[in-house]
This record gives structure tokens, sequence and C-alpha cells, in this order.
């Protein structure tokens, strides 16, 4: 190794050192079409309860610390099956300044109602209308999804913003670029309406992980630099 490689490699180490506890604030403002509830989690499991709620007119906010920089956001929903569903969102990681909207290609969804049968021995499809999952049954539908790799892309329909087309009206508190999203729907077509079942109950996540910390960034750049050296060398 030479002597510019060492001086880097011991940069590399003080910056590690240096880095400060990976946890993370956020703000969250939210609404579903029906109701939800909100955790954070590990990659299988749901683990801490932030919030829910059942009035799809009302925009709920919280402001939640500490949250591990590598943990999951977990939104379950379920539905009336009736004129509309839907979930729009801001999620901002406050320590980073970066916010995750609805619509954002890091959201998954998971269609927990259409693999009943294999995580609880209940007939597909058969989710009851209105009825929120446990945080037990929210855990063991994140562990299923995850080992089978069930976690798909979210979907939307065109000019279903903030406010847009749908029902819903305007949330001023949530950009307007934030589409209102759902499962996809597997017969194509419109997810959003009309109130038919796409596969109630629902889980949206988004991993923490997927927003590159400044600190990840830069041991990312002295990496590079590292390379590049040894290249020359
Ligand atoms: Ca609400
Ligand atoms: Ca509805």
């Amino acid at each position: 190794m030479s002597n510019a490689s060492r001086i880097v490699s011991g940069l590399l180490v003080v910056a590690s050192a240096a880095l400060p506890a990976l946890a993370d604030n956020w703000t969250i403002r939210m609404t579903v079409d029906n109701q939800y509830d909100a955790y954070t989690g590990t990659s299988t499991a749901a683990t801490t309860l932030v919030g829910g709620d059942n009035n799809w007119p009302t925009m709920e906010t919280y402001n939640v610390t500490g949250v591990n920089a590598t943990d999951f956001w977990y939104v379950t929903t379920s539905s009336d099956r009736s004129v509309a569903q839907g979930f729009l969102a801001s999620f901002t990681n406050t320590t980073l300044g970066n916010t995750i909207l609805t619509g954002n290609a890091a959201w998954e969804v998971f269609r927990a109602g259409d693999h009943l049968l294999p995580i609880f021995g209940q007939a597909n499809g058969s989710w009851t209308a209105n009825l929120q999952p446990t945080m037990a049954q929210t855990s063991a539908a994140i562990a299923y999804a995850t080992a089978n790799s069930l976690w798909t892309a979210t979907a939307s329909s065109p000019g279903y913003t903030n406010p847009g087309a749908g029902p819903w009206g305007a949330f001023p508190l949530i950009p307007n670029s934030a589409q209102w999203v759902w499962a996809p729907n597997v017969s194509g077509g419109n997810p959003l309406q009309p109130g038919a079942n796409h596969g109630e109950f629902l889980i949206f996540r988004i991993e923490g992980q997927a927003i590159p910390t400044p600190g990840a960034a830069a041991l990312l750049g002295l990496g590079g630099l590292i390379a590049a050296r040894r290249r020359r060398n």
C-alpha cells in the first residue's frame, strides 16, 4: 500500500468513527381512503405503531424522532370497497431534508388480502371490509411478502394528484405532485376507482436506506478516491 493510500485509509477510519448515530427525524403527512395504521419496522416485522386513522377527508401529521436509518416505514390499509380508495402522503426525513411523496418509485406495496390462505389460513380475497389488521397480523404479512419477494411497485392513474381527479379534494400541506396510489389493478385500469376489492388489506412500505445519508455519501466518495489512487499506483 502506498503512503497516499495509507493516509486515505486512515481518513476513512476517522470518518467512520466520527459519524453520528444513524437515527433520523421524520415528519409524515398522510391520509388513506379508507383507513390505515403507520408503523416503523425491520424488513420482516412492524415494530412500532406510529398512528392510524379511519377518516379519509382529514390529513394527519406525525412528527417522529429517533428512527433508525435502516428502518422501514409501513402503512397498512383497508377500505370499505366503495366509491374509491387511495393513499396520499409526504414522508419527509427532516434530518436529511429529503421528502418521499406517494407516487415515488421508492414505494412498494404487498397485496396481503390476496395471500390470506398461506399467511392466516383464511380464503384469499376474504379480508373483511373496513377491518384493520393487528400489528401481529401486519408483521406476519410483512415476513411472508419479504420471504416470497412479493413487494411490487405501487400504482396510480393519470391526473390523480393533489388535488386532482377523484373525490378527495385538496390537502394543502401535502405537495401538489404527490399521487394517490394503491395496489395495481390486476385486471388493468384505474386502481383508485371504482370501489372494487384491489386486494385489501394492503401494506405499503419505503426503506429508510432508500435515501443515502450524507455520511454514506462521503464514505462512497472516499472509497472512490482510494480506488482512483490504487489505479494510478
Ligand atoms: Ca385521515
Ligand atoms: Ca372507499
